[in-house]
């Protein structure tokens, strides 16, 4: 279902000019209400009346994690005090919280695209919504709570872990709709066929998936355990939280909400625009944001702009599911690696599970890259002969896929630590660099 087809639907010409108005206001008010942003104009040269179409945006400076880190906490704030409302923090592996804080006015943007994401995903007012996202300073668990809502669906604020607890509701209340990240959805799946619960008999039959990388064949596994349509959502916290791009029912990349959230995709190193279908960093604007607006955000976030027409009718450009990021990539004796790259591998080995973890250590200055990986339950009750040609096969893919030699480990199903509460750990890196 399409919430606001004023919007979603609108046609490219219509879009473009609200978008040039919007950024045109934005500008003009970072420029006269943030200090560090009129410090960066004036470094650049460039003043609000020099923007006079979209492709001018890239005149503009980039904002950065290092500059919220350096305004940390209200030093991007670009309304009076009395106006913000609410806030939101993300609190990252390294350094300070990056903080979002919002008016009133960004609440409503916050409730709207989340009710666009939600109906992207086919909810209704007749849906009760088992809203698993932690609730608190992460955006997940209000976010979907605004955009439940707002649509009119029941929401239950459920809040991560006590998965005993997730069962029990989600039998007795028949919740027709699961959010949580894709790891937690397994987690729940697992616990769920222990506890001897049939999932597929059960009324849920959608769920939201995100805040963490996660595979094709992980949502065929959601879709197969829950008997249900698992949907991709995309967002982050500096820009609104979730709610930023959304997947529809084709399930072929992510909506971008871009009369809201302008998206533009750079090569890292160089920092110059890219043309669709190219991958690169996405870069976003909050085109009407008030309370902490960013410019030109660098994600860290790689993926390319799809541009091509969605079969679901929705006018706005897409992005393909997230590639990984620039931060993740692992630089393994000089080559560089993404965990992305490693589950891809995987998905094409018969036997394997999606659930893996990457030990790195360092040894005599070399570094060590170990791989473990669940076995599905019937090769571990096999010949010892099976596991030793599947840890071989996995070897050799990898060597030939990643260009580096690797050590397998093959673990039993469940090994593998599935964090009840927050986004899962892919990677352990032991070197002290
Ligand atoms: O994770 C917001 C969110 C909540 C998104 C609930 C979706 C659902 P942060 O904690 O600030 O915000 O983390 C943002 O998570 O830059 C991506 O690297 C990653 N991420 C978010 N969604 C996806 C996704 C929330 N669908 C960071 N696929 C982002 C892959 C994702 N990575």
């Amino acid at each position: 279902m399409i919430y606001n087809p004023e919007y979603e639907c609108m046609e490219e010409k219509v879009r473009k000019k609200i978008q040039l108005a919007s950024l045109k206001n934005l500008v003009e008010t970072i420029y006269s209400k943030v200090p560090y942003y009129r410090k960066k104009f004036d470094e650049a040269n460039i003043k609000p009346v020099n923007i006079n179409n979209m492709e001018d945006i890239q005149k503009l400076p980039f904002t950065t994690k290092e500059d919220l880190r350096i305004n940390y906490p209200h030093g991007l704030r670009a309304c009076p005090n009395d106006r913000i409302v609410e806030v939101h923090m993300s609190t990252g592996t390294t350094g300070k919280p990056v903080v979002n804080e919002y008016t009133m006015k960004d609440l409503d943007i916050w409730r709207q695209v989340m009710a666009r994401t939600l109906s992207g995903a086919g909810c209704t007012r007749d849906d009760i919504v088992q809203n698993c996202y932690g609730y608190g300073l992460f955006t997940g668990g209000a976010g979907v709570h605004y955009g439940s809502i707002t649509i009119g669906a029941e929401v239950l604020p459920m809040s991560s872990g006590n998965t005993e607890r997730q069962l029990m509701i989600l039998r007795d209340f028949g919740s027709t709709m699961l959010t949580c990240t894709p790891s937690y959805a397994l987690f729940l799946a697992e616990e769920a066929a222990e506890a001897g619960i049939d999932l597929k008999k059960l009324p849920i039959n959608k769920g939201c998936f995100g805040a963490e990388a996660w595979s094709e064949s992980m949502r065929k596994e959601i879709e197969e355990r829950y008997d249900m349509k698992a949907y991709d959502i995309y967002g982050l916290t500096e820009i609104i939280g979730p709610g930023v791009a959304f997947e529809c029912e084709m399930q072929n990349g992510l909506h971008v909400n871009e009369d809201l959230f302008y998206p533009e995709i750079i090569d890292p190193e160089t920092g110059k625009v890219l043309p669709a279908g190219e991958k690169g960093e996405l870069v976003f604007t909050t085109l009407t944001r008030e309370g902490t607006p960013l410019l030109r955000y660098r994600t860290r976030d790689i993926t390319c702009l799809i541009e091509e027409p969605c079969g679901c009718g929705r006018t706005t450009r897409r992005i393909h599911r997230l590639f990984g990021r620039t931060d993740d990539m692992l630089i393994i004796r000089g080559v560089n690696v993404f965990p992305s790259q490693i589950e891809q591998a995987l998905i094409e080995i018969e036997g394997t599970e999606p659930q893996y973890l990457i030990i790195i250590n360092r040894e005599n200055h070399l570094d060590e890259l170990e791989l473990q990986v669940e076995v599905k339950k019937e090769l571990f009750s096999d010949e010892t002969r099976g596991l030793e040609n599947l840890r071989n096969r996995i070897e050799q893919v990898m060597k030939s896929k990643l260009q580096i030699g690797l050590k397998v480990k093959l673990v039993e199903p469940k090994t593998i630590v599935r964090p009840e509460v927050g986004k899962v750990k892919r990677v352990i890196d032991n070197r002290k660099i």
